[in-house]
């Protein structure tokens, strides 16, 4: 039987509203899948079987949601007012039924597209999953970006690397992968072994919301299939060559999956290949021994490019930086400043003079130094 408990519904939502001030027809539903302006509804206590979002009531969403937690919030009015996995208040007897107000989220995952626009995936998880397959998709550099748009959303992370089949030897793998992970803990599993199966179910929390990202043709949705032994998501074929896969699933959607001690919402996701940060403290966050020698270079302006005296290159030098590691961070503070110079055009004129002054104060240095630059 689902209750709103075994739905991850709890009273630090429950205090956000007065019921008694509500129309006793007002109901508590969580968003199990968003079109447009439509979304299907998870409706405890009355569904007895395990929901799926095409079978769920479908509700209007108004132009204007109103946030319970928060009356200024500027997303009330936005197409991001309700995403899946939110929690909402409904009106079942309304024809169309409506649903007129949003809980406070507890967490919200956000991506960078390539375009530089925000994209929110999911609301309120407790868990953020990255698939990588063994073979063509493994990918450090990626992985370190998922790590950054996780931390923004401040839930724990893990990584899992799919299709850790016989015959693939995923020892070193994981070692490259934990190298870099911050504590994340590193799962190789494979559906189609039923490899992992037992580390990975104790890892899905009765009542807890799990999202699972990566590529396209990495073997989400098939996860999803084996954790409920049902076919329940749709599965495609990879491309021969590359492994990639052919965009199967095409919208988000939190399934509910048997685990023991109840139900885990797990939030399958479409496919993408490239995703992007949204912040730059997640970024430094992700990147903590490059922040360490920035902190230590001892100019207060220094663009870090190789200049006289810089702390940069000599932790390049000494091994304290990782090049690679050094090149993805500089590249992904590189994107936000972008994103942030598209949303802001008056933000690129500051940085641009800054720029400016800061190669002045550069070339004054090298020329003090006797080392200007021929
Ligand atoms: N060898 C092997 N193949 C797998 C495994 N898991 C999934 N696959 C295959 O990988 C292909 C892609 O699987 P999907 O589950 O559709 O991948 P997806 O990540 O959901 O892809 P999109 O929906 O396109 O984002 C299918 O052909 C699966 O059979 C595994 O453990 N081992
Ligand atoms: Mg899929
Ligand atoms: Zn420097």
């Amino acid at each position: 039987m689902l209750t709103l408990h075994s739905m991850g519904f709890g009273p630090d939502l429950l205090a956000q509203t007065d019921i008694s001030l509500l129309h006793p027809e007002t109901r508590v539903a969580r968003v199990a899948f968003r079109s447009h302006d439509q979304v299907s509804l998870l409706l405890p206590p009355e569904s007895p079987n395990l929901p799926h979002a095409p079978d769920c009531p479908r509700a209007r969403l108004a132009p204007r949601i109103p946030n319970l937690a928060d009356p200024h919030d500027p997303d009330a009015e936005s197409a991001h007012s309700v995403v899946v996995g939110d929690w909402v208040l409904c009106r079942l007897d309304h024809d169309p039924p409506s649903v007129s107000h949003r809980f406070g989220r507890r967490s919200l995952l956000r991506r960078r597209d390539p375009g530089g626009t925000v994209q929110p995936v999911g609301a309120n998880l407790d868990l953020a999953v990255v698939c990588m397959a063994m073979g063509h998709d493994l990918n450090l550099r990626r992985f370190e970006r998922w790590l950054a748009v996780i931390r923004d959303a401040g839930v724990p992370a893990m990584l899992l690397l799919t299709k850790a089949d016989a015959g693939v030897d995923v020892a070193p793998t994981i070692a490259a992968f934990e190298a870099v992970s911050q504590g994340v803990p590193v799962l190789p599993v494979s559906a189609a072994e039923n490899r992992g199966r037992d580390a990975l179910i104790s890892a899905l929390k009765p009542g807890s919301t799990i999202a699972l990202l990566g590529a396209s043709g990495v073997g989400k949705s098939t996860l999803i299939n084996w954790i409920a032994g049902r076919a329940i998501q749709e599965v495609g074929e990879v491309r021969s060559g590359d492994d990639r896969g052919r965009h199967t699933t095409t919208a988000r959607e939190l399934i509910a999956v048997n685990v023991p001690g109840g139900f885990a919402w797990i939030l399958d996701n479409p496919g993408v290949r490239q995703v992007g940060p949204v912040d730059a403290t997640s970024v430094d966050d992700t990147y903590p021994e490059v922040v360490t020698v920035l902190r230590a270079c001892r100019f207060r302006d220094c663009r870090h490019s190789g200049d006289q005296g810089c702390a940069v290159p000599q932790a390049l030098d000494d091994g304290r930086l990782e090049p690679a590691r050094w090149r993805s961070y500089q590249k992904l503070q590189r994107e936000l400043a972008w994103a942030e110079d598209r949303d802001d055009p008056s933000a690129m004129a500051t940085r641009r003079a800054g720029w400016k002054r800061i190669h002045q104060q550069a070339a004054a240095r090298n020329q003090l130094l006797g080392k200007g630059r021929r």
